[in-house]
């Protein structure tokens, strides 16, 4: 079949909106009509071309919602008419990964994923004869993408798809790396670093667990009121601190009889990785977590004293927010219906496919939150 997709030509390039091949869907897999995409900071970051897995020319998105209009030999899991997520992390439920429960990273396709291709090493995308790469085993700025039926998560048909396809990453990453990987408690601290599509999730994450003081550091002094709308309680602006940051938020932090200082839980949601040493250094002595959303260029390296974590610190990352897609994506659709958590607010901008690179240019200017492209 033909369908409309915004191609990746080349690391730096726009995307350009054009008529492509897609395949049908083969065994095991399923094709879905993409209704909505979010556009996220990981797109923005393979198409710079600093993603050591980045392939060119591909269909970027992935974080998508739609209706499954197809299916392959096999699929016993979803249905024609079924509404999906697509999910970048998918969920086997039989490989040693999903198995072991300690770990959310299935492995069952992670290697053909990262090779632009489906798991039988092929693509379903071309264009005048010329191959397309999947992105993420998931391709969301296309109309209509094949996907394994292990990476979509059915959902709740009365959920807005240009809402819910920001569960497909943003709200799930942060509110997850909240819940799943830091596992808050009631009453803590915590520091949150870059407050944009992903930050703005953690803030709200936190509220929900019910985290007591949640500080937020931004340098763009408008994230201050849209951390707090979401339940931020401080905001700190780096480029206002007098001396080294790492003090200024340890002292923020002490609490009676607390003389130390440091939070329990900080987060990177930036991907610098001075930063990520910044949060891992204001994270408390002794116990203090610091959780790496962020996703950092090729050659990029972290670092930090030893000591740090000789003394208690603990240094965690966390792909999707340790979210089980197929079983965890539903519920927070479901939270999202419920009135539970907020998604609505932070769509700040709906564009048709043909005006996808301005969402680009929204994000490097720090005006949007998430743009959402709407089919
Ligand atoms: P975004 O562009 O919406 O937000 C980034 C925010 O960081 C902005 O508000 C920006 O002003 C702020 N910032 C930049 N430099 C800063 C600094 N030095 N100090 C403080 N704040 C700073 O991006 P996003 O969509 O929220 O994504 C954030 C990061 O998370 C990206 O690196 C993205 O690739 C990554 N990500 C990771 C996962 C995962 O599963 N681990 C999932 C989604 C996104
Ligand atoms: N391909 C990059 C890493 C990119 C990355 O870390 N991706 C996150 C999701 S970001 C979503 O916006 C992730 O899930 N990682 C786990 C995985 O298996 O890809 C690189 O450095 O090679
Ligand atoms: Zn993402």
């Amino acid at each position: 079949m033909k369908t409309r997709a915004a191609v990746a030509t080349a690391a730096g390039k726009p995307l350009e909106i054009m008529e492509v091949d897609l395949e049908g869907p083969r065994e095991g897999e399923v094709l879905v009509e993409v209704k909505a995409t979010g556009i996220c900071h990981t797109d923005d970051f393979t198409l710079s071309g600093a993603d050591p897995e980045g392939i060119f020319p591909s269909i970027l998105g992935h974080e998508g919602a739609g209706v499954v209009v197809d299916v392959g030999p096999g699929v016993t899991s979803v249905k024609k008419g079924d509404h999906v997520i697509p999910l970048y992390t998918p969920e086997c439920r039989q490989c040693p990964s999903c198995l072991s429960r300690k770990t959310n990273l299935c492995t069952a396709i992670r290697a053909t994923q990262g090779q632009g291709l489906m798991p039988d090493g092929t693509s379903r995308f071309s264009v005048g004869g010329e191959t397309l790469y999947h992105y993420m085993g998931c391709s969301t700025f296309s109309n209509f993408t094949v996907l394994p039926e292990i990476a979509v998560a059915k959902v709740n048909p009365d959920a807005p798809f240009d809402k819910i396809c920001y569960i497909g990453c943003g709200v799930t990453t942060g509110i997850g790396a909240v819940i799943n990987t830091a596992k808050v408690e009631v009453g803590s601290t915590a520091i949150v670093f870059g407050l944009g599509g992903i930050g703005l999730n953690v803030i709200q994450g936190l509220r929900l667990a019910g985290a007591d003081m949640i500080i937020g550091v931004d340098i763009n002094p408008a994230k201050k009121e849209w951390g707090e709308r979401f339940g931020m309680t401080h905001f700190v602006n780096p480029k206002e601190v007098e001396g080294d940051l790492v003090p200024y938020l340890i002292d923020m932090t002490k609490r009676g009889a607390d003389t130390i200082g440091g939070a329990d839980y900080t987060f990177d949601c930036t991907g610098n990785v001075t930063v990520m040493r910044q949060a891992l250094e204001s994270a408390h002595r002794g116990w203090g977590q610091s959780i790496i959303i962020g996703v950092a260029g090729a050659g990029q390296e972290i670092s930090t004293r030893p000591f740090q974590l000789v003394t208690g610190r603990v240094w965690k990352g966390t792909a999707f927010g340790g979210a089980r897609g197929r079983t965890d994506v539903p519920k927070i659709v479901d939270w999202y219906m419920e009135g539970k958590i907020e998604i609505d607010p932070m769509i700040t901008h709906t564009l048709k496919l043909e005006e996808i690179n301005k969402g680009f240019e929204l994000m490097h200017a720090g005006e949007s939150i998430r743009s959402v492209v709407v089919y």
